[in-house]
């Protein structure tokens, strides 16, 4: 598949998420600064690549569109919700992001942390209300994401990437880390799409899935660490391996950029070996590659 095709089916994939996530929502006059705070991270421009891998996984496994997309809308809603509480100011206190003011910026602290917990739940409602799955199959997809998302998840590892600022961690720490911040979600967008299409929990097939998930999760952080460095470098000048304002650990702390570059290849080839096997994989693993190469 060319670059084009590629971007062109994440594309549409992306507009029948955003349609579906609009559904979720009526109009409210006396909430309506809780809605526009949600709508304003919702659709923000984010990349849509967990709704992507949602959909694509599910269609890989001859499942139908209709029964991936309220999973779809559910990952996307937890990981904006997640972003939202990541910029406030008892957090990472950001600015920008997506290029645009966070948030608590525009909407202040109070109403962001509101609009994160309404898409924490709301993301929940949506996959477990999921009428195109058997009732089962609605339950363990919230049950999954639940435990993704939860203490020995992303919140645990944003906990872990907290706790680890002004202290180094050990290699063995930082993907354990990086596994539960930014790997659960992704892990979760794969699982709930095989899980859409009807493949059992403990299939070998879904083993693929996880190690497909696995592979491309720790590619994307260790990109982000190379693409944050690039950013830095070129606002600070400057080359080390912390970042420089919150000293945070990045995978740069314990290898060269060229290192670094060459262990996300790596992965990505994994990735796309552990499903290569099925019928119609050919998008799933020119995704990890685009991903593997992306700029933003
Ligand atoms: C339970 C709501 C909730 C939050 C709990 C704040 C927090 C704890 C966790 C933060 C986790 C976090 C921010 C992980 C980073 C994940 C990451 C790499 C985000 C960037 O993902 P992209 O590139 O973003 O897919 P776009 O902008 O394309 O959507």
């Amino acid at each position: 598949m060319t670059k084009e095709s590629l971007e062109l089916l994440m594309h549409r994939d992306a507009t029948l998420t955003e349609a579906r996530l609009k559904e979720y929502y009526e109009e409210d006059e006396d909430i309506k600064v809780l809605l526009d705070a949600e709508r304003y991270s919702l659709f923000a421009g984010g990349k849509r690549v967990r709704p992507v891998l949602v959909i694509e996984f599910c269609k890989l496994f001859g499942g139908r569109e209709e029964a991936a997309l309220p999973f779809a809308c559910g990952l996307e809603m937890l990981h904006t919700a997640s972003l939202i509480h990541d910029d406030l100011p008892c957090m990472d206190n950001d600015d920008l992001r997506r290029g645009k003011p966070t948030n608590h910026k525009v909407f202040g602290e109070t109403m962001a942390l509101l609009a994160g917990d309404s898409l924490l739940i709301g993301a929940f409602e949506a996959v477990a209300s999921n009428r195109a799955v058997t009732p089962e199959i609605a339950a363990n997809a919230t049950a999954y994401l639940a435990s993704c998302a939860g203490r020995y998840g992303m919140v645990g590892g944003q906990v872990m990437d907290l706790e680890g600022e002004h202290k180094k961690l050990t290699l063995d720490q930082l993907l354990k880390l990086h596994s539960m911040k930014t790997g659960a979600l992704i892990n979760s967008a794969c699982v709930l799409g095989a899980l859409a299409a009807g493949i059992s929990p403990d299939s070998n097939a879904m083993r693929d899935v996880v190690t497909y998930a696995e592979k491309i999760g720790l590619a994307f952080q260790i990109l982000d660490d190379l693409l944050d460095k690039i950013g830095n470098a070129e606002e600070l000048g400057k080359n080390v391996g912390m970042d420089e304002e919150r000293e945070k650990n990045t995978f740069l702390s314990f290898f060269s950029q060229e290192e670094a570059a060459e262990y996300a290849k790596r992965l990505t080839k994994e990735a796309t070996e552990a499903i290569g096997r099925y019928p119609g994989s050919e998008t799933l693993c020119d995704l990890a590659l685009w991903l593997s190469k992306r700029t933003k």
